[in-house]
């Protein structure tokens, strides 16, 4: 559960799934709870010799890293030493026990039994919910009474970082691009729609110029309100009868959105009334409101339609 409401926290951008937040929480808190009556098992496994078992101290330990960098990030630390962010830590370890759960589940199975459908297994679980929720509730409460910065967390459990202030703002890469170096007058955007193709120049692109105030959201767990200026998507593409449209950077990296996005998708090229840095997106970046940081593509060098919905992707980025 705290592993599903997780991929699934990590794919929403609006208010209305902050539940998936909450469920996240508690389910994380689950497995606190369940700790003392977990750890009697443990301790009569540790006694016995078998294979695996530092597999599953080792999973153990994961799972405990795991759950106290999340505690850690709610917290208000983003940053740890060695420059790795609390929720870097939260999502590799969480990632890395996969395979060993998957073991576990297979080497050590548990026979179902008649009883676990019971009322008494039923009020159990309910009474470890109840506890859960209640430790959720307690790290709501301390992170707003006590001096961290906890209490501003947006519902996806985002950080507030460099609002109005793009030097502040983090530059952040979903994987491994780097930052490339783009020289504005060589640089082109191809875009193929259902005029067919043509390759615009910076000026051509700064027409029809609008604002957008939006706010980046990034999974690596800080977000960010700024003012946005550049072209609707709308007034760039054509998109005939496609289903959706695929934004390439200079970097390779890519992702595809429906084409009822198109109003709502911003080419921008200034931000905070400057144009943006090297490091958000020179020349163009996308803007994509209400959805999470690793939509707006940076260094736009392509947008091109396509009849493929938009949901024939990888749900998150791949490079
Ligand atoms: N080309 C490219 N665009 C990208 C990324 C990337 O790795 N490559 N990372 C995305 C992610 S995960 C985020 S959060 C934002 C960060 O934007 P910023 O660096 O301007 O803060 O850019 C997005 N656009
Ligand atoms: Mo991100």
């Amino acid at each position: 559960m705290a592993f599903a409401t997780g991929a699934a926290a990590y794919a929403m951008g609006t208010g209305w799934n902050r539940w998936i937040t909450i469920a996240h929480g508690v389910a994380g808190f689950g497995i606190v709870v369940l700790t003392p009556w977990k750890s009697v098992v443990v301790r009569r496994g540790l006694g016995r010799e078998r294979a695996g078992k530092a597999a599953s101290v080792f999973m153990g330990i994961l799972v405990g890293v795991s759950v106290a960098s999340g505690v850690v990030h709610a917290f208000g630390v983003r940053l740890l030493p060695l420059d790795v962010t609390a929720m870097q830590i939260h999502v590799g370890t969480a990632l890395a026990v996969l395979p060993f759960a998957v073991w576990h589940v297979v080497a050590r199975p548990a026979r179902p039994r008649r009883t676990d459908v019971s009322r008494r297994a039923v009020l159990r679980a309910a009474g470890v919910t109840a506890g859960a929720g209640g430790l959720w509730l307690a790290t709501e409460a301390a992170v707003r009474v006590l001096p961290v910065q906890g209490g501003d967390r947006r519902f996806t459990g985002s950080h507030e970082v460099g609002s109005f202030d793009p030097v502040r703002m983090p530059v952040t890469q979903w994987l491994d691009d780097e930052v490339p170096t783009i020289d504005e007058e060589a640089w082109r955007l191809v875009v193929a729609d259902a005029d067919g193709e043509r390759r615009l120049a910076a000026p051509d692109v700064a027409r029809e110029h609008r604002s957008v105030r939006a706010t980046l959201d990034c999974t690596g767990g800080w977000f960010a309100v700024q003012d946005w200026e550049g072209v609707s998507l709308d007034r760039l593409v054509a998109p005939g009868d496609a289903r959706s449209v695929v934004v390439t950077s200079a970097t390779g990296y890519g992702r595809r959105f429906p084409v009822r996005d198109l109003p709502r998708l911003l080419l921008a090229t200034t931000v905070g009334g400057r144009a943006l840095s090297p490091g958000h997106g020179f020349p163009a970046r996308l803007v994509a409101p209400g959805r999470r940081g690793f939509w707006w593509v940076k260094w736009v060098t392509e947008i091109r339609t396509s009849d493929r919905p938009w949901w024939l992707q990888s749900p998150f980025p791949l490079t």
